[in-house]
């Protein structure tokens, strides 16, 4: 996990803002399931020229109907937005539509000076574990980035030609999350973005299962046989029991019991959800 500082956010934005200047069009990867709190809202000031195309990572992971209105929500001012699952093959060519539409005008005027067409020049910015490493691989139909919760390895940027319309820099931008707001926090640690140093697994989790409780109040029922009470950490220790994750007397292990959750959360167990609301 990517540890901001202060000096370390600077440095990032002085290098991104240096890599944006080199592209026609920025790619920002936002995660389908928390489409506001994966955005850093530094974004609009650096990218202040360029178009964007938002992609919306681990679509497969979120809640469809909602996936629609967040990726109307993003499609204004002549930016475009897209849910995709980047380990699919299939993604190349939606983004390669989608950067030709977005840079249509671009194009046609240097047609009209006469100038040659040249690949679309981009790059992929977004916070960690969003899926820029996967998305990198995907479109360059090759492992070029390490996919995973280890370091990059830093190397010179270079252009990778994916096909005749797009060329790609091929080291992602990475953005801090913002965490002003105590529920971006959460919902970043809910889904794994962030690793919980700073929040308890146990306020994660009931912080989650208060989520629940308005957004997808089957889910926790369906899965262990718990009513998501009005009393949450009341909830929490039911489902320990029904778990059967007891310390060594009576006691409930509520962390085991909470990361659990989550884990589960994680890996899809729950259903598909999307924890952002318009
Ligand atoms: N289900 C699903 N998993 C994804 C998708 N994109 C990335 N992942 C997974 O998310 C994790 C983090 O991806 P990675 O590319 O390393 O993120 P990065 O830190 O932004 O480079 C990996 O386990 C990927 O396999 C997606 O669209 N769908
Ligand atoms: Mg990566």
């Amino acid at each position: 996990m990517v540890q901001w500082y202060p000096g370390h956010m600077a440095k990032a934005l002085r290098e991104m803002e240096e890599k944006v200047k080199l592209v026609d069009l920025v790619m920002v990867l936002l995660d389908s399931r928390i489409p506001l709190s994966s955005l850093n809202p530094k974004l609009k000031s650096m990218f202040n020229n360029k178009k964007i195309l938002y992609i919306f990572t681990k679509a497969d992971k979120a809640d469809k109907s909602l996936t629609e209105k967040w990726i109307n929500y993003y499609s204004v001012n002549g930016n475009k937005a897209i849910a995709v699952d980047a380990r699919d093959k299939k993604t190349v060519k939606i983004v390669e539509r989608e950067a030709l539409e977005l840079l249509k005008e671009k194009r046609a005027k240097d047609a009209l000076k006469g100038l040659k067409p040249r690949p679309i020049r981009t790059m992929i910015v977004g916070i960690p574990n969003v899926g820029k490493s996967t998305l990198i691989n995907t479109l360059c139909g090759k492992k070029v980035a390490v996919v995973g919760d280890k370091p990059g390895v830093t190397k010179s940027q270079q252009w990778t030609r994916i096909n005749q319309t797009l060329e790609l820099l091929d080291t992602p931008g990475v953005l801090w999350p913002k965490f002003d707001d105590e529920k971006v926090g959460f919902n970043l640690a809910i889904t794994g973005a962030i690793k919980a140093d700073i929040l308890r697994n146990d306020d994660i989790c009931i912080y989650f299962l208060g989520l629940l409780k308005s957004y997808y109040p089957d889910a926790i029922k369906n899965r262990y046989n718990v009513e998501i009470l009005d009393d949450l950490n009341e909830t929490l220790i039911k489902i320990g029991e029904s778990l059967h994750f007891y310390l060594g007397n009576k006691d409930i292990d509520i962390d085991k019991t909470a990361l659990y959750i989550l884990q589960e959360y994680r890996n899809d167990y729950l259903g598909k959800m999307t924890l952002d609301r318009l």
